[in-house]
C-alpha cells in the first residue's frame, strides 16, 4: 500500500477478502487502513464475521454499502483510497465515486502477489487436494467406456471427488476426446467417445477453498502413430519444464523450456496458451508462466505445468500436474503416470 502511495485499500473480491480476513461469506467489504482492518457485512452474516474474523473490526451496515465506507473512511481522515481495478465493476465504481469523498486509485493484483507464494498451511492444504486427483483419475480410467458421452465421464469424476470430500468442482471439467481434443476448453459435450480417440480430461475441485488442476490424455482401444508422436513431444516438453523450473527464473523462462522443445519439432503453433499458472484459492491465479510473464518464480509458489498441442481437424493432448516450486526446483504434487495409458 505504501508503494502505490494510498492510505487505505478496499477489498471486495472474495478470493482476496477471504485471504486478508478469513471470512468465507459470500458478501463482504474489507478495508484495510492505518494500523486498522476492518470488515463491512450485512445482517446475514454479522455472526460469522466476528468468529471468522477475529482480527478484524467487523461492522454491520444496515442501508447502503458504499455509505457506511465512506463515512468510515472520512472519519479517518483518508485522503487517497485504493479499490481493486481487475475486480470492481463500472456500476460499483460509479456507486463508490458518488459516496467517497476521497480520491479512489485503481490498484491492480496487490493481495494476489501475496498470494502467489504460500505459506505452510495453504501448501498442506493444496498437497492433500492433489493427491485427491491422483485416485480420481486411476478410477475414471477404470470407468471409461466407449460408447458414454464426454458428460458421462465428466459427472462421474466429479460425483467421486465430491464423494471423498471435495466441496465442489473448481470449473466445469474438460472432457475432450477425438477431433474435439483440438479446443484446449473443450468442456465436456454430448459427443461419444469411440475406440481409437485420444480423451483429454482437465479436472480438479475445492479442498479447504484451495483448488485443484490437473489434466491427463489417454487413448481408447490402439494408437495411431501420430498420437504416439505427439503425445510423446508433450511429454517430452512437459519433462523439460519440470526438470528445468527453478526459482529465480521468469515465467517467460519457465514456459520456453517446455515451448523451444515443441518449437524444434515444428510444434510451436499448435501450444497456444501459456504453460501454467497459480494455483490457490482460485484455480487461475498468478505467478503466470507464458511468453509475456516477467514474474519472478520464488520458492513456496504453487504452479501447474501444462504444455498441450491442438491440431485442428486432428485432435489434441495436454499433460497438466501442480507442482510446488522448491528452494532447487519443482515437487510435482499431482504423482499420476505419464506414459501414454490405453484402456
Ligand atoms: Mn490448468
Amino acid at each position: 500500500m505504501s508503494g502505490h502511495e494510498v492510505d487505505a485499500f478496499i477489498v471486495t473480491s472474495s478470493a482476496n477478502r477471504y485471504y486478508l480476513s478469513g471470512f468465507s461469506g459470500s458478501a463482504g467489504t474489507v478495508v484495510i487502513g492505518h494500523g486498522e482492518a476492518l470488515l463491512f457485512v450485512d445482517f446475514r452474516y454479522t455472526e460469522q464475521a466476528c468468529e471468522q474474523a477475529p482480527d478484524f473490526e467487523v461492522i454491520l451496515y444496515r442501508d447502503e454499502l458504499w455509505t457506511a465506507v465512506a463515512n468510515r473512511l472520512s472519519a479517518a481522515g483518508y485522503k487517497k483510497v485504493g479499490f481493486e481495478s481487475k475486480q470492481v465493476t463500472f456500476a460499483s465504481h460509479v456507486e463508490m465515486q458518488k459516496k467517497i469523498a476521497a480520491s479512489l486509485v485503481p490498484i491492480a493484483d496487490l493481495p494476489e502477489k501475496q498470494r502467489a507464494v504460500k505459506d505452510k498451511r495453504e501448501i498442506d492444504r493444496l498437497k492433500r487436494g492433489a493427491g485427491e486427483l491422483d485416485g480420481a483419475y486411476e478410477y475414471i480410467l477404470g470407468y471409461t467406456r466407449p460408447g458414454m458421452t464426454e458428460k458421462d465421464v465428466a459427472l462421474e469424476l466429479e460425483t467421486y471427488l465430491r464423494r471423498r470430500g471435495a466441496e465442489k468442482a473448481a470449473f466445469p471439467y474438460i472432457v475432450a476426446s477425438g477431433l474435439r481434443g483440438a479446443m484446449p476448453h473443450g468442456v465436456a459435450s454430448d459427443k461419444l467417445i469411440s475406440e481409437g480417440e485420444l480423451v483429454t480430461i482437465d479436472f480438479g475441485a475445492l479442498y479447504n477453498r484451495y483448488a485443484t488442476d490437473m489434466t491427463r490424455t489417454f487413448a481408447l482401444g490402439s494408437t495411431s502413430r501420430k498420437q504416439r508422436q505427439v503425445y510423446d513431444l508433450v511429454n517430452e516438453a512437459r519433462l523439460k519444464a519440470a526438470e528445468g523450473i527453478k526459482p529465480g527464473m521468469t515465467g517467460r523462462e519457465a514456459d520456453a523450456l517446455a515451448r523451444s522443445h515443441l518449437e524444434k519439432a515444428g510444434y510451436g503453433d499448435y501450444f497456444g496458451h501459456g504453460l501454467g499458472h497459480g494455483v490457490g484459492l482460485e484455480t487461475h491465479e498468478l505467478p503466470l508462466l507464458s511468453p509475456r510473464s516477467e514474474a519472478v518464480l520464488e520458492e513456496g509458489m504453487i504452479v501447474t505445468i501444462e504444455p498441450g498441442v491442438y491440431i485442428p481437424g486432428w485432435g489434441g493432448v495436454r499433460l497438466e500436474d501442480m507442482a510446488l516450486i522448491t528452494s532447487n526446483g519443482l515437487e510435482l504434487l499431482t504423482e499420476s503416470p505419464l506414459g501414454l495409458i490405453i484402456i
